[in-house]
């Protein structure tokens, strides 16, 4: 069976971890990596090449294309609303100059070698922005195309980056007197907050739900910074890894869009303590709203209308909300914190 080589950019984040575990599992993928933070050795040695570098190096990605034919690529690597919204500058810089070389990088690959590759978008939710909390209640499960105006540097990054990735995917040099021998095949998730039992996040503003359960496993007292009754919905890390695999091998034919919203389960702030609280009954939680993260998770939708997903590349999230306490969150994490 050919090799197919897979370029992760974040790969040392929460989902390159997750990401990595599952290919690592299939015998004709060898996975590149590429980081600014140095990766663990044990995910380290399930990666073919692992290179410690940044996204905006022009001449690093150069190199990595003249070393290797991407048949996928996972553009993970960003900085989370939190951290965008303190440097928006940096986040402009990484978020959408980053997205750019990567995509030059691509098309550059495909035209060459005169085949399709496969970009992988992680988006977000954030590019959703609602005015207000009744709006916001009002509008429920928001589809792909409603309230794209977001409220924040992360948000606006993100949404510019799927107009950027659907340009070069259908429209890249589009006066050219010969038609492309290889395209960009860009395929979008807006992914909701995702939790992992493996990893804490850092520099997001979904961050309370993972943090609330991570400081409650290790005993530590943990102030939430949004209200009790926050809701957005949220993800089992299993299955945001599983939606990039899935729509990555979905068949071109199938898809009707190249942005979808995938959903699994939309907590209010309070669920997941009275979550948390079942398997930790000690939990030191309180709550203490920042009113400024408040307004950035008062701006994110409820929940999101993922019928185009399930549809076109029959998207089905294995952990409902019980469920991914019940069977993933708290066997991993009271494993992990030997509590
Ligand atoms: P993360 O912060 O854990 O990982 C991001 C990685 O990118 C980090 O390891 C960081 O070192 C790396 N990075 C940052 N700047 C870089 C640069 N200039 N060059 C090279 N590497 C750089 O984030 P994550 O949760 O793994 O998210 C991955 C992607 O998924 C991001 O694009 C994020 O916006 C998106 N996403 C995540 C969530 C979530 O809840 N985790 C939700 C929606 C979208
Ligand atoms: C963040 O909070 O910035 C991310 C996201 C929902 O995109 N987790």
């Amino acid at each position: 069976m050919p090799l197919k080589t897979v370029l992760i950019t974040g790969a040392s984040g929460e989902i390159g971890h997750g990401l990595i575990d599952s290919l690592a599992r299939q015998s004709d993928v060898r996975v590149v990596a590429l980081d600014l933070q140095p990766m663990e050795g044990a995910m380290a040695a399930k990666c073919h090449r692992v290179v410690a570098g940044d996204i905006l190096d022009a001449d690093l990605i150069k190199r990595l294309s003249a070393e290797h034919d991407f048949d996928v690529i996972h553009h993970l690597a960003a900085l989370l609303s939190t951290k965008s919204e303190r440097e928006p500058i940096l986040a402009h810089k990484v978020n959408v100059e980053g997205t750019m070389n990567l995509l030059e990088m691509a098309v550059g690959q495909a035209r060459l070698q005169g085949r399709d590759v496969t970009f992988m978008y992680p988006s977000s939710i954030a590019v959703y922005g609602m005015p207000d909390v009744p709006t916001k209640k009002k509008a429920g499960r928001v589809s792909e195309s409603e309230w794209l105006t977001p409220r924040t540097m992360y948000g606006t990054n993100k949404l510019y980056c799927e107009l950027l990735g659907t340009y070069y995917a259908e429209h890249y040099r589009q006066l050219d007197a010969e038609p492309p021998r290889g395209r960009v095949d860009f395929r979008g998730i807006r992914f909701p907050g995702l939790i992992s039992a493996a990893t804490v996040p850092t520099g997001g503003t979904s961050d309370y739900g993972p943090e609330m359960l991570h400081m409650a496993a290790q005993g530590k007292p943990y102030a939430c910074f949004v209200r009790e009754d926050a809701r957005i919905p949220f993800m089992a890390m299993p299955d945001g890894v599983d939606a990039l695999l899935r729509l990555a091998a979905a068949p071109a034919s199938k898809l009707t869009r190249r942005v979808y919203n995938i959903g699994a389960f939309a907590p209010s702030a309070g669920e997941i303590l009275d979550l948390t609280k079942q398997a930790f009954p000690g939990a030191d939680v309180t709550f203490k709203p920042d009113v400024k993260r408040q307004g950035i998770v008062d701006g994110w939708p409820e929940d999101v209308n993922d019928d185009a997903a399930r549809n076109d590349w029959g998207w089905t999230p294995a952990f409902g909300l019980q469920r991914a306490f019940s069977d993933y969150l708290l066997p991993a994490i009271t494993r992990r914190y030997g509590k």
